[in-house]
Order: structure tokens, then sequence, then C-alpha cells
């Protein structure tokens, strides 16, 4: 037995352990279950009684002198390991830049509208993009026979008339008219849908941003002054506006609105068409007609409400000459935007 004791602690010493694997392999011979240590336990099994002390201390030597060595090494192939990660990392080496994402244009100036408008005491209010038939045109005035309520200018789903994709925000105005008592003070922006083919001015997919306000006495001067300001805040104090009369089924009287144009400051150029003047949007005065249909007295309250599209905005500020830029994903495009 001595001798077989000898030739396992020989075979031990002269294993070569260069790294955690060979550790491993180290453990498989001598250490684990079926390896060379318990087999000479198991034959320890047979020795006579009056030799177990001599041979269990030798055996029990080897035990420890085995394990002792498979301990340290794994604790220093561990400890290298973590070592080695460690230096790999240089913290001395030169920073490269990484590329820094930006936010979209039409982000950047929803938000810096809904914050002027907030500012002004309005709130945030959303609503789905699939619509009914009475949010989207019925609550709004628009006759059976308006050409909006066309195929060729609004998408239906399932070839239901009753469900279309909303062609304006002001359906989500309505929703809050029929949950909320006044006095209202909303703003809603969000995706609109019109049956339109793409082109640089055209899309069948843009963004609006409407507001509405309800209340007791509100006036048309309380509408021209919301916008003025709104205006002169997101453009510069040097900004002109004027109102130029209009129609629509939700409003009356009703207004659209245009600023000075900001390239060649109203003096005339390409893109104001040489008038001096760019639409911003539109706007009037409540038709007493949508407060009763969102059962709103209308002998008590009245209102103003306006919109407009966020790419036009973002396209006169930003002077983005072409619509389809928004939906591209240019990284060229959307990288002029970083830090904004
Ligand atoms: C309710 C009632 C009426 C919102 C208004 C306009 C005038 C308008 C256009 C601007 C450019 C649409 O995106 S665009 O094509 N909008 O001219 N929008 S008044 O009127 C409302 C809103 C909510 C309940």
């Amino acid at each position: 037995m001595l001798e077989t004791i000898q030739s396992i602690r020989t075979e031990s010493e002269v294993f070569k352990i260069d790294n955690l694997e060979d550790l491993d392999k180290y453990r498989i011979r001598f250490l684990s279950r079926n390896g060379l240590l318990n087999e000479l336990f198991e034959a320890f099994k047979t020795v006579p009684s009056e030799q177990k002390k001599q041979f269990g201390q030798v055996i029990n030597q080897l035990k420890n002198d085995l394990q002792g060595r498979f301990d340290t090494l794994k604790f220093k192939f561990e400890g290298q390991g973590q070592a080695d990660a460690q230096e790999a990392l240089d913290f001395s080496l030169p920073v490269v830049p990484d590329m820094v994402g930006s936010r979209h244009p039409l982000t950047i100036v929803r938000e810096r509208m809904f914050q002027i408008f907030e500012r002004m005491g309005f709130n945030l209010s959303e609503g789905p993009e699939i619509e009914d038939d009475w949010h989207n045109f019925t609550a709004l005035n628009f006759p059976l026979n308006h050409p909006a309520r066309e195929m060729q200018d609004t998408f239906f789903v399932e070839k239901n008339p009753d469900v279309v994709l909303r062609t304006h925000t002001s359906s989500v105005q309505i929703r809050v008219m029929e949950q909320q008592k006044p006095p209202i003070r909303t703003i809603s922006p969000g995706r609109v849908y019109r049956n339109e083919a793409i082109s640089a001015r055209a899309h069948c997919m843009f963004h609006q941003i409407e507001g509405l306000y309800v209340d007791k006495n509100v006036s048309f001067a309380d509408l021209k002054q919301t916008l003025f300001h709104f205006v002169r805040e997101l453009f510069g104090p040097e900004i002109q506006v004027r109102f130029r009369p209009s129609f629509f089924p939700f409003t009356e009287p009703s207004a659209e609105i245009d600023i000075s144009c900001l390239i060649c400051k109203g003096k005339g150029c390409n893109v104001c068409k040489h008038s001096g003047w760019v639409e911003i949007g539109g706007a009037g005065m409540l038709d007493p007609d949508i407060l009763k249909n969102c059962k709103i007295d209308n002998e008590e309250y009245s209102g103003f409400a306006f919109g407009m599209g966020i790419e036009r905005i973002a396209m006169l500020k930003y002077q983005v000459r072409d619509l389809r830029l928004y939906t591209e994903n240019d990284i060229r495009f959307l990288s002029q935007f970083r830090g904004l």
C-alpha cells in the first residue's frame, strides 16, 4: 500500500498545472469521486486494523497535500483572471468620441411648442389614432357630404365607415370636452393620417398640435394674444403675425395664421413665394354647436381652438425643404439636431 501511496504522490508532484483547464484534469485524476485518492480510501478499508493507524496518517497527509495544491492553484488562476481583466482596461488611453444620438427634430419642436403653451396654463391630452366617425367628424360639425369624409381623403379601417385613422387631433379634444367640465385649456399633439400621395410637401401621415380653450367669456382677443405670444416665444420677438379670414366647419369666425417669412424677414423670397408671409396654421372661435355636442352649456361658455402642423413649424424653424426627410432616418439629416 505504501508503494501505491508513494506512486500517487510522485505522479501528483510531476503533474503539470499551468492553467484552470490543467487544474480540472488534476482534480479529476486525483480528487474526484473516481479519482486515485478515493481508490486509495477504498483499498484502505481492507487494511488490517492494526495497520490502519499507520496507513491512515500517510493517506490523510497525501490527501491534504493534494487538496492544498489544488486550492492554492485555484486561488492563483482565478485571481489571475481578474487581474488580467483589470490590466486590459487602460484608463490612460485617449477617449475615442462615441456617436452621440440626437432627438428627432419633430420631437424637439413638439416639446418646445407644448412647453410654451404649458406656461400659459394648458395641459396635455392624448387619445386614440383609430377613431370613430363621431369623434373625428360628426361632433366637429362635418356635414355628411363633406369631402374629408370621402375615401380619397380619409383612411377607413377594414371598410367599416365608422372606423377611421384620425384626420386631426381635434377628436382628442372632443373626448376631453365629453369628460371634463370647463374651464378647459388643453393641447393635443399627435399623428394624423390623410390619404395623400407622398411628396416633398405632403405626406399621408403627419403630426399636428391642436389647442382648445373653453371658459366663460373667452374672446377672439384671447385667441389672438395666445397665438401672438406663442409665435414670439418660438420664433423670436422680431416676428410679425397676421390673421386671414378663413372657413372651417368647427370654428366661426375662423382664420388662417401667417408669420413674417423667417428667410427674407418679410421682404419676399422663394420660400414665401415673394409674399413676405408664410402660413403656420388655423384657428377660430369654437362653433357653439360643438359645445352642445359635448353637453357643455353654450350660453354660459365659449371657446377658441387652433391647429398647426408640427412638420411645417419644424420646416420653418430649421429650414427643412422636404417632408420626406422626417421619415427617412438618414443619419446625415438627424445628426444636425444633435444637442438641441
Ligand atoms: C375642437 C374644435 C375645433 C382646431 C383648428 C385649424 C383651425 C386648422 C390645420 C392647420 C394645419 C390643420 O395640420 S393642418 O393641416 N388646422 O387650420 N385647426 S381650428 O379646431 C378645433 C379643435 C378642437 C374640439
